[in-house]
């Protein structure tokens, strides 16, 4: 598990919520540059990702990117990213832990791709429990934020380089209306199958392969989002720095609910920067169903007020 990670002396590291609001205007700044960027970067690099993923000149480009905007934050002290082995001192502070272009393999076929950055006050890797703060940015028709802390979740459209607030307070209802499960069906468990022929019959199927736009249409409209274990990989497809943590951090802060396989995935023990975990979120009610279906127990997070951070 991480430990708590050298403090910085400048006076938002103190004020962690100035740090996160900094850090999402720092992404959203960025964005018209990487969106840009998608048009001339869509060729393979030749080179693997640490997690053994051929990575496309896209994710390099938005990772360099983020690392020299993110980098140069006083509150910032380790960069970290999916497509770097190990984490980037860049001074001292907090952590940011970022997949710079989820589902970038949805680039070539021009479908929602987005960037997901996690905020850790602790060293890297760390539990999810060390989060502070966690956004997503998706790249659809318009893009839009989702940003998320201890105070609740609120989603932006960025736009000409504003932002402007689109839902001050995200909840998750209840049940919600659709469902994404990734990976072959053959290789789910037999426990899984039979929870996804459940949910089959009252909610709406939408899985598009990218994270961020999956699990926004979640969010959106609610229900659940799944990437189990598979018979061929047995922790699920997903990276727990940098993709599970951060979104289930975001989904339990709009009141819905987290699971790995035995208890939310924000306590999920974390051993490696690059492991692997399965990912179940959602709204309540379908999630409680799930957690039955496959063994545990059901809890539900405390949600506090939500002001919106960019304010
Ligand atoms: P991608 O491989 O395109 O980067 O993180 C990996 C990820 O996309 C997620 O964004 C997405 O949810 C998942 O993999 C898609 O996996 P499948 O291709 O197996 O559906």
């Amino acid at each position: 598990m991480g430990t708590s990670g050298p403090r910085s002396n400048d006076p938002e590291v103190a004020d962690e919520p100035a740090c996160i609001t900094t850090i999402a205007q720092t992404v959203a700044k960025a964005i018209p540059k990487l969106r840009t960027a998608f048009e001339t970067h869509r060729s393979y690099e030749g080179e693997d990702n640490p997690s053994g993923e051929e990575m496309l000149a896209a994710d390099v480009y938005a990772d360099e990117l983020l690392e020299s905007r993110l980098g140069k934050l006083a509150c910032v002290g380790t960069y970290a990213s999916e497509e770097r082995a190990d984490p980037t001192q860049v001074g001292t502070g907090l952590s940011v832990a970022v997949d710079p272009l989820d589902g970038s393999s949805n680039l070539g076929s021009n479908n929602g791709v987005g960037t997901i950055v996690g905020v850790y006050d602790s060293e890297l890797p760390a539990s999810g429990r060390d989060l502070v703060g966690a956004m997503y940015v998706l790249y659809g028709p318009t893009t839009t934020a989702m940003v998320a802390t201890d105070d609740g979740v609120t989603e932006y459209l960025l736009t000409q380089g504003q932002r402007k607030v689109l839902t001050p307070s995200v909840s998750l209802p209840d049940t919600g209306t659709v469902y994404g499960f990734g990976g072959p069906v053959p290789e789910w468990s037999s426990a899984f199958r039979r929870y996804a022929m459940s949910v089959q019959r009252r909610l709406k199927r939408r899985y598009g392969g990218a994270l961020v736009a999956d699990v926004n249409q979640v969010l959106s409209h609610g229900g659940v989002f799944a990437y189990p274990s598979l018979e061929t990989r047995p922790s699920g497809k997903l990276r727990l720095q940098f993709e599970a943590n951060p979104i289930a951090f975001i989904v339990e802060q709009a009141g819905g609910l987290s699971y790995q396989g035995d208890c939310s995935v924000l306590d999920t023990e974390p051993e490696r920067l690059h492991q692997r975990t399965p990912l179940f979120v959602g709204s309540p009610e379908p999630l409680a169903e799930l957690i039955e279906t496959l063994g545990g127990a059901a809890t539900n997070p405390t949600v506090t007020t939500r002001d919106s951070p960019w304010e």
